[in-house]
């Protein structure tokens, strides 16, 4: 038997280069790094409840090694190459979202482990955006920027060779992983020289700053990576001192005692210099980010989420920016008053999913087999502890929003076309999984054990 190395840990290592490779080259994100490890020592430090729960999840040892990237891709060679070294390292589509909506010429997944253990080992993750050059309404600028993409290629000889013998073999063994985590990491790596002219360079940004961000350069340099905190309010109040400033109003729900979802805030864009072919220039395309996860919701809980915010981005008139900040979190705290704030009642709607883990120190008088419609009961009399599935995804209108931010000014653009799915799983050359499925697999797995254990015990009393 040939011993391959775990999928599991050739992402773990591919995660800590692609983040050393990254606070190179924006030091920033380091300072953030930095500030997010301070405030989650001092919040576990303080809330010892938070700290067991994340004990008890397994979700505490990762919680360091925390990130998520971002790139977007020109073509469907590049997604579906893509999909094959992710996979290399256990890493799949997820989810599907459609950006176009929200003015962003592109169409989306997330690459990720699925299993609970694999996302407790490295929950590394990677949003991954593939452009529709269908969109570009100028002919001419369009078949231009399909040629230039058509004779780019964004991975190394050896990268694809390995991926190569991954698929033949089933695994790699030590050596050609760790080979296959470096030559990987050259395709996300940043490049100062863009082999294209700046005229054509401006012409693409004219467009669609997104359009130039992928077709003027050589591959797709991660535009930013973030780390997990488990206070985004603290962080955002801490950054002042350290020189960041953040955008104004933190993406997704508001703070609240059980944390839902996802809550993210992000720092302008950089502008970096960039040699093009005939003259200099400059682009702004990397940022940083940092975000706050919360327990993943059923489509019912979705449903009631979506409709809240909704709900707030009525009451406010427009779009939350610098200008209405303070008044978008007081409409987004009284609207999400609606949404139940403690763990039972959101199990007990059958908002969130949970883990179930039973409590064998208590005895009750009268054991009987336990089902599963009698979960809540148990966990009212402590018989059945739950505990939050952390959400693993990401939220499009957040997405939008730090698209927006990050592209500069109020580009506002619509676009004809309709959202699609299923063109976007031809290019990537599968189907994505679907997220709802993953968490509710997830919990209904614990469920089953916790009835299992119950049962059992209560048999051997009889
Ligand atoms: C991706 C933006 C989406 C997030 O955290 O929602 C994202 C991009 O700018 O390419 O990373
Ligand atoms: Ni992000």
């Amino acid at each position: 038997m040939t011993n391959w190395m775990s999928v599991d840990k050739i992402r773990a290592e591919f995660s800590k280069m692609m983040s050393d490779m990254y606070q190179q080259e924006v030091p920033l994100y380091g300072d953030l790094v930095e500030l997010v490890n301070d405030v989650n020592h001092v919040i576990l430090h303080r809330d010892m409840e938070l700290k067991e729960q994340l004990e008890i999840t397994g979700e505490l040892p990762r919680l360091s090694q925390e990130r998520h990237g971002a790139i977007r891709l020109g073509t469907a060679d590049e997604l579906s190459n893509m999909r094959r070294v992710f996979a290399v390292m256990g890493m799949y589509p997820v989810g599907y979202y459609d950006l176009v909506p929200a003015g962003v010429p592109v169409h989306s997944t997330a690459f990720r482990a699925i299993d609970a253990d694999s996302l407790n080992y490295s929950p590394f993750r990677v949003f991954t955006s593939l452009l529709r050059l269908e969109l570009i309404e100028n002919a001419d600028l369009r078949e231009l920027a399909e040629k230039i993409l058509a004779n780019r290629q964004i991975f190394t000889d050896k990268a694809l060779a390995l991926t190569e013998k991954n698929e033949q073999q089933g695994g790699l063994d030590s050596v050609d992983a760790m080979q296959f985590v470096s030559e990987v990491l050259e395709t996300f790596r940043w490049h100062t020289n863009a082999p294209i002219s700046k005229d054509l360079y401006q012409a693409l940004h004219d467009q669609h700053r997104l359009i130039a961000d992928v077709v003027a350069f050589k591959g797709p340099h991660i535009n930013h990576l973030t780390p997990r905190t488990l206070d985004i309010d603290l962080v955002q109040q801490s950054m002042s001192s350290r020189d960041i400033t953040p955008k104004a109003v933190v993406e997704g729900p508001p703070r609240r005692q059980c944390p839902i979802l996802l809550r993210q805030t992000s720092f302008k864009a950089l502008q970096e210099q960039v040699i093009f072919t005939d003259q200099q220039g400059s682009h702004t395309a990397r940022f940083g980010e940092i975000e706050q996860r919360g327990v993943a919701l059923t489509p019912k809980g979705r449903h009631l989420y979506d409709q809240l915010l909704e709900k707030a981005r009525q009451r406010l008139g427009g779009v939350p920016d610098e200008t209405n900040a303070i008044q978008y979190v007081q409409i987004l705290e009284e609207v999400f008053q609606e949404f139940p704030d403690t763990y039972l009642e959101l199990a007990a709607k059958g908002l969130a999913y949970f883990y179930y883990y039973p409590q064998m120190k208590i005895k009750l008088l009268q054991e009987r087999l336990w089902k599963e419609q009698d979960l809540i009961e148990l966990i009212q009399i402590g018989k059945v502890l739950i505990k939050p599935i952390v959400y693993e995804d990401f939220l499009p209108v957040s997405a939008a929003g730090i698209f927006q931010s990050n592209l500069g000014g109020n580009e506002q653009n619509s676009y004809k076309s309709t959202s699609n799915q299923e063109l976007f799983e031809e290019c990537l050359g599968t189907k994505v999984f679907d997220e709802i499925q993953l968490y509710a697999g997830i919990q209904k797995q614990s469920i089953e054990m916790c009835l299992e254990t119950l049962n059992n015990n209560s048999m051997v009393g009889i």
